[in-house]
């Protein structure tokens, strides 16, 4: 199991990372990695070949084009184009070269914006998406599908995680493109360093988000990998259990970067779905559960940002 060639596609963004880590430092030892510039995931051919030449026992897609909300709503042809290739690329070339196992990673904005909370999987295909990011989540909710139709069909056990938002170090700190977590971090360290000038944030700070550090969701790979027997469902979330306002965010990496100005929000820049509490019912269920709490995360992914 643990000489198991298992490809991480993706390893070197936040998640795909984490994962490899993980898995390093638990003796998996026959783990195959590609860098983009040596295979464009969005090619068919490329990726079939690799596939072809280096036939993997199983496949973790971590690769996907990512971003936060104003890059989801900026990009939309990126996002939904980029996401479609990806994973159409990587499932059905790893169905056409026998791999039996896979774990495809989506994100909890697949399910509708106005769902009941906590978010279950079977809200799938209830409701309207969230507009900001429908582009992104649909092509996620594509990839979920491929691989029940492959289940269903071949068989196969392709399993689609869904994680909540996810922080930690190696994420993305562009103040453009990135998710909010990062943004707040080098928000709040620039402005300390520039005398504690204001930090403007965007939309109400109203909404609520429910947030996992990285090596929580790698352990749920490596919980997943390593399930012994069937799953009750292809399709699980992963998540924490609980979330917090933008506001209180703000308020608790203010803290912890040692920020001592105003902050400003700015009502221009759109505030996303109001809520996406995921369900953890399932997972905690099947006897996993995440370690790393939101302060000491934060913390974490804080001495990393200032090391770079
Ligand atoms: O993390 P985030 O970009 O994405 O934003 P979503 C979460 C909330 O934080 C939104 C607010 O209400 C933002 O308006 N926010 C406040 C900020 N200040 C900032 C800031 O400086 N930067 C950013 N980025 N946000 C994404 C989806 O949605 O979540 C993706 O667009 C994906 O597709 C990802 O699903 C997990 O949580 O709203």
């Amino acid at each position: 199991m643990k000489n198991s060639k298992i490809y991480i596609a993706g390893h070197t963004g936040l998640v795909g990372s984490a994962v490899l880590e993980t898995l390093v430092n638990n003796g998996y030892s026959n783990l195959l990695t590609i860098s983009s510039k040596q295979l464009d995931l969005r090619k068919q051919s490329a990726v079939d070949d690799f596939i072809a030449r280096e036939k993997p026992d199983g496949v973790i897609i971590c690769a996907a084009r990512v971003g936060g909300i104003l890059a989801n709503n900026t990009y939309p042809w990126e996002f939904i184009y980029d996401n479609l290739m990806i994973e159409t690329n990587l499932i059905n070339a790893a169905h056409n070269n026998g791999v039996q196992n896979l774990i495809f990673l989506g994100s909890s904005c697949i399910y509708p914006k106005l769902a009941p909370q906590p978010l279950k999987e079977d809200y799938l295909l209830t409701g309207p998406l969230e507009p900001t990011n429908e582009w992104y989540a649909i092509a996620k909710i594509a990839g979920i599908k491929l691989c029940q139709a492959l289940n269903r069909e071949y068989g196969r056990n392709y399993i689609s995680l869904m994680p909540t938002n996810l922080y930690g170090p190696r994420d993305n700190f562009d103040l453009q493109t990135s998710h909010v977590l990062p943004a707040l971090i080098r928000k709040f360290h620039e402005a300390k360093n520039n005398n504690h000038a204001p930090v403007t944030l965007w939309g109400s700070g109203n909404p609520r988000r429910e947030f996992l550090y990285v090596s929580d969701l790698a352990e749920a790979i490596r919980f997943i990998l390593e399930y012994p027997g069937k799953l009750p469902s292809d399709l699980i979330n992963v998540g924490c259990g609980n979330d917090i306002s933008i506001k209180e965010l703000a308020l608790l990496v203010q803290e912890i970067v040692g920020h001592k100005g105003d902050i400003f929000w700015d009502a221009s820049k759109p505030d996303g779905t109001p809520r996406k509490l995921l369900d953890i019912g399932l997972i905690q269920s099947l006897g996993w559960k995440h370690v790393v709490n939101l302060r000491e995360g934060i913390e974490k992914t804080y001495d990393w940002f200032k090391l770079l």
